[in-house]
């Protein structure tokens, strides 16, 4: 059986890509900020699923706090054989002229360096068992830049130039990496982007039909359901409305 580490799943794609690989009996490890919600999902994997769930509670920028999650694993949950690197966001959407200091640090502390700190822990033993997936959530932005999407588009081809490195570094252990870069999908994404406005963020998904994060979760589903010689290195995922930063809106 095995077991799946999904970080970010209190909402959005990490939530519906937890619930969806939890369907197929493994131990899932969830992780986030927010206990309350993080337990709320491992409590309904627990009702509507066989498998075993475990929430760690912690903030990914912190290196110590993602050391001391890992080695928290009990016994039974240690040997990790899927990493879902998941955890981001996107804050503002100011030129960058007018950009702000503490958006940037965090984003770039989420997306890059929260990615890096838990491949960073998890990757050793997948190296030393000589197996192992790491899938890397990017986006359209890992490949396109948009007005106002600067930082943020900026740790996305972070993401694409990691799971490359990724790939090369791990291709002598016969670890797969694989990064989805999915275009707009309809989240809590654009309200945490424009910080809690609610309009603002709506109006993002307005006009078409985007993506959902269970459209993402069925991708994951697919990628790490392939025979073990088979590795998809890059998905580039968008609604039909969408193609690169472009959206057809009625
Ligand atoms: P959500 O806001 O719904 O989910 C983001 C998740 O990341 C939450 O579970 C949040 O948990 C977690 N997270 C954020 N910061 C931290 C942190 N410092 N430490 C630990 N967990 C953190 O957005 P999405 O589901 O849409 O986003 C998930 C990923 O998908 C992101 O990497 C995003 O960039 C990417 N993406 C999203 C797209 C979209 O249009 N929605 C398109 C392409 C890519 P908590 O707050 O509990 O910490
Ligand atoms: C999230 C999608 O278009 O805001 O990565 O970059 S977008």
């Amino acid at each position: 059986m095995r077991t799946i580490m999904v970080t970010g799943a209190t909402s959005g794609i990490g939530e519906a890509v937890a619930k969806r690989l939890a369907k197929k009996n493994c131990k899932m490890i969830i992780t986030g900020r927010n206990a309350e919600k993080l337990n709320a999902v491992a409590e309904n994997i627990r009702k509507e699923t066989k498998s075993e769930v475990l929430p760690l509670v912690f903030d990914v920028r912190n290196f110590e706090e993602c050391k001391n999650a890992v080695e928290s694993l009990p016994e039974n949950f240690k040997k990790i054989d899927v990493l879902v690197n998941n955890a981001g966001l996107a804050l503002g959407l100011n030129p960058l002229h007018d950009g702000d200091l503490a958006d940037w640090e965090q984003m770039i502390d989420t997306n890059v360096k929260g990615l890096l700190y838990m491949t960073k822990l998890i990757s050793p033993q997948m190296v030393e068992r000589r197996t192992g997936h790491i899938v890397n959530i990017g986006s359209t932005a890992s490949y396109e830049v948009y007005p106002g999407g600067n930082v943020y588009c900026a740790t996305k081809h972070a993401v694409l130039a990691l799971t490359k490195g990724m790939r090369e570094d791990f291709l002598p252990y016969g670890i797969k990496v694989t990064q989805i870069a999915p275009g707009a999908v309809e989240t809590n994404f654009s309200i945490v982007r424009f910080k809690g406005d609610k309009a603002r963020a709506d109006k993002v998904y307005e006009g078409y039909k985007p993506l959902v994060a269970e459209d993402v979760a069925d991708v994951v589903d697919y990628v790490l359901s392939l025979p073990e010689h088979i590795c998809l290195n890059e998905i580039v995922m968008t609604c039909t409305a969408q193609y690169n930063g472009v959206i057809h809106k009625n």
